[in-house]
């Protein structure tokens, strides 16, 4: 089956549009904790697992030729060389708490290293704002109707720079340790739970930069992409000990963004 980046990115967009309307009508109708994974705080809820579900039908009805990588649920293998990389609730304890900053991110790529992989479209859709990035390869980056290009900060000690944290509290603390030495030496921090949502933010230019290690695929497979093509400087082949760094930043920061998180240790 033809894969035009444009034609997928209509489907990625049309299936996280539905997939996020039905989280959010779940969100209202009470979210409990079904089950924990790699921590008492990593917390997945039935939500997260039925979006995931739907969103799985709907990509097999789609595309049945195409690989399946998904946060809740086991891969599956395909035949046409395309990989679906699906996170159905990305900021699940944001989702938790009801707090609304979490998202459904959809990407397709070809190949099967993070680092290496080409995604040819990626979709994130804020349902709580009625929010929808989205990116094809090439094509640039969008936020709704509007084209979005990331920042042009004067300085990286005037930039707005975000992060995030794990779900084991020994990794937490070396991270909040490595943010300390990064504290000094730009605007501020935030940390608003939602790697997904931070990418697409840089790529708007909300945020000047963003760095976390730890990430999973699927938490950066679209992100990456709109962050990309917004003209963030992105990168994600860094593995330490198994657990990936995955930064993005405005252009004009980029390299001495690149030496701060170095000497902090990140
Ligand atoms: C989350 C990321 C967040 C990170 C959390 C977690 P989840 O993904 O979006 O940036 O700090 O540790 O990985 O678990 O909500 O899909």
């Amino acid at each position: 089956m033809a894969a035009d980046p444009t034609e997928l990115l209509a489907l990625a967009v049309d299936i996280a549009t539905a997939a996020g309307e039905l989280a959010l009508r779940r969100r209202r109708e009470g979210v409990e904790v079904a089950a924990t994974k790699s921590s008492i705080v990593d917390v997945v809820t039935a939500a997260d697992r039925d979006v995931e579900a739907y969103i799985r039908v709907r990509l097999a009805q789609a595309r049945p030729g195409d690989a399946f990588l998904g946060e809740e649920s086991d891969a599956s293998a395909g035949t046409s060389g395309l990989t679906w990389v699906v996170d159905p609730i990305d900021g699940t304890v944001n989702y938790l708490y009801d707090i609304p900053r979490w998202a459904v991110s959809i990407a397709v790529v070809e190949g099967d290293d993070p680092a290496t992989w080409r995604a040819l479209a990626g979709c994130v859709v804020n349902p709580s704002l009625g929010e929808v990035f989205a990116a094809s390869i090439g094509g640039g980056a969008s936020l709704g109707a509007r084209t979005i290009s990331a920042s042009e900060p004067a300085t990286l000690g005037t930039s707005l720079v975000a992060t995030g944290f794990g779900y084991d509290a020994a990794i937490r603390v070396a991270q909040a340790e490595a943010a300390v030495r990064v504290i000094g030496s730009v605007r501020d921090l935030r940390r608003a739970g939602a790697a997904a949502l931070d990418l697409c933010d840089v790529g708007a230019g909300r945020l000047d930069a963003y760095w976390e290690r730890g990430l999973a695929p699927w938490d950066f497979a679209a992100g990456a992409l709109i962050a990309a093509e917004a003209g963030a400087v992105v990168s994600a082949d860094d593995v330490r000990d198994g657990r990936r760094l995955v930064t993005a930043a405005a252009p004009a920061i980029a390299p001495e963004f690149a030496a701060l998180l170095r000497r902090a240790g990140v």
